[in-house]
C-alpha cells in the first residue's frame, strides 16, 4: 500500500539565486516537510536573461538528482500562477543593494516587489499558506505583503530571523563548549538588521540557566555585535554573502512551523498582536513556539530593562522603515 502523503505545493521565489541553489534541493529531499511528504515546486524568477538561463541550469540538476518526493517542477514569470493553491511560500528573491543606492531607494525597490507577491497570495494561494519571506529587508517586506493581502490571516506571514538565532546558538555552544543541540532559548528579538537583540537572558544549557555562566563584558563586547554583523563578516570572508546557512535557516523555520516546535523556544519575525509594546501588525523577531500550524510568541516573560531598551530601539527603527513605505500600504 501507498503510504506517502498528498503532495503539497510549495513555491520559490528568486530560485535561480544563490540561497536558492541551497534552498531548492533541500526542500525537494524532504528536509524541510518530512521524509513522507511529496512536494511540487513552483519557482517565480524575473526574466532577466542571466537567471533565465541559471534557472534553467538548476532545474536540470533538481532533475538529475532524480528526488522521490519531487513531484512536481515547474517555473513561471507571473506570481499569481506561480502561487496558485500554494501550501508554502518562501519569498528569497529582492532587490539587492546597488551601489549609490541609499537605504529608501532599497526599500522602495523591495516595496513594489512584495506589493505584487502580497496581492498575488491573496488572489491564488491556498488560505492556509504558510509564507517565509527572506529576501531584505524582510520584516518591512513581510509586512507589506501581509498588507496587500487582506483575505489571508496576518499570522500566515513570517519574515527568516532563524539564522540570527542559529548564529547566536552556534557562538553560545562554542563559548561554553558544549553541542548546540544542548542549548535553548535563546531569543533574537525585533529587526533582521544590526540592530537586532540577540538575548540569552533565558537561555538554558541541557535545562539549566547560562545566566550565571557568562560574562557580561563576553556579551556585549562580542557575543551581540558577532551575531549582529555575522552577515558582514560573511560577505567578507566569502566575498559573497551568506548563502547555504541561510538556506539552512529557513528550512529550520519552515519546518518547525509546519511539524511543530514542541517546547523549543525558535525565533519568526510574526506581524505583532501588540505582545511586549511592540505595534500591532508591525513583523518583529520573537521567541515562539509551534503548534498546529499556528506560531504564537512566547508569553508573559519578565523582560529586564535592557532588555526592553533593546526591543524599542527595534521598534523604533522598523517603524521608520514602515513611514518609508507607507506609499504601498493599503488605507485602512
Ligand atoms: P541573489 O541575488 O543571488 O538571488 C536573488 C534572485 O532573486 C535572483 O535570481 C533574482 O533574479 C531573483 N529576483 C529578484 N527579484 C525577483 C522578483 N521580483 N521575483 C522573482 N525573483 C526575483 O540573492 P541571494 O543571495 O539568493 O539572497 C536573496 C535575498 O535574501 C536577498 O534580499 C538577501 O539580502 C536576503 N538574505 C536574507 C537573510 C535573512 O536572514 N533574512 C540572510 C541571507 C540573505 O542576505
Amino acid at each position: 500500500m501507498d503510504t506517502m502523503k498528498k503532495p503539497v505545493r510549495v513555491a520559490v521565489t528568486g530560485p535561480a539565486g544563490q540561497i536558492g541553489y541551497s534552498l531548492l534541493f533541500r526542500i525537494a529531499s524532504g528536509a524541510m516537510l518530512g521524509a513522507d511528504q511529496p512536494v511540487e515546486l513552483r519557482l517565480l524568477e524575473r526574466a532577466e536573461s542571466a537567471s533565465s538561463a541559471r534557472l534553467t541550469g538548476t532545474m536540470m540538476e533538481l532533475e538529475d538528482c532524480a528526488f522521490p518526493l519531487l513531484e512536481g517542477l515547474s517555473a513561471f514569470r507571473d506570481p499569481v500562477e506561480a502561487f496558485r493553491d500554494a501550501d508554502y511560500a518562501l519569498l528569497v528573491g529582492a532587490r539587492p543593494r546597488a551601489p549609490g543606492m541609499e537605504r529608501a531607494d532599497l526599500l522602495e525597490a523591495n516595496a513594489r516587489i512584495f506589493v505584487e507577491q502580497g496581492r498575488a497570495l491573496n488572489a491564488s494561494a491556498s488560505r492556509d499558506v504558510k509564507v517565509l519571506v527572506v529576501g531584505n529587508p524582510c520584516n518591512t517586506n513581510a509586512m507589506i505583503a501581509m498588507k496587500n493581502a487582506p483575505e489571508l490571516a496576518a499570522r500566515n506571514f513570517s519574515a527568516l530571523m532563524r539564522l540570527d538565532q542559529n548564529r547566536a546558538e552556534a557562538q553560545l555552544a562554542k563559548k561554553l563548549g558544549c553541542r548546540v543541540a544542548d542549548i535553548d532559548r535563546v531569543a533574537v528579538w525585533g529587526n533582521h538588521s544590526p540592530t537586532m537583540a540577540a538575548d540569552v537572558s533565558f537561555a538554558t544549557v541541557k535545562g539549566e540557566p547560562v545566566a550565571g555562566k557568562l560574562d557580561a563584558a563576553w556579551l556585549h563586547d562580542e557575543f551581540e555585535p558577532v551575531v549582529a554583523k555575522r552577515g558582514g563578516a560573511i560577505l567578507a570572508a566569502r566575498g559573497a554573502s551568506s548563502a547555504a546557512s541561510a538556506a539552512s535557516a529557513a528550512i529550520d523555520h519552515m519546518r518547525d512551523w509546519a511539524l511543530g516546535s514542541g517546547e523549543r523556544w525558535l525565533t519568526m519575525a510574526v506581524p505583532s498582536e501588540g505582545e511586549y509594546g511592540v505595534p500591532e501588525g508591525m513583523v518583529f523577531g520573537f521567541p515562539c513556539r509551534t503548534e498546529g500550524g499556528v506560531a504564537r510568541p512566547v508569553a508573559d516573560l519578565a523582560i529586564s530593562e535592557a532588555l526592553r531598551a533593546r526591543i524599542e530601539r527595534n521598534v523604533a527603527e522598523l517603524a521608520l522603515e514602515a513611514e518609508a513605505v507607507k506609499a504601498f500600504l493599503p488605507k485602512h
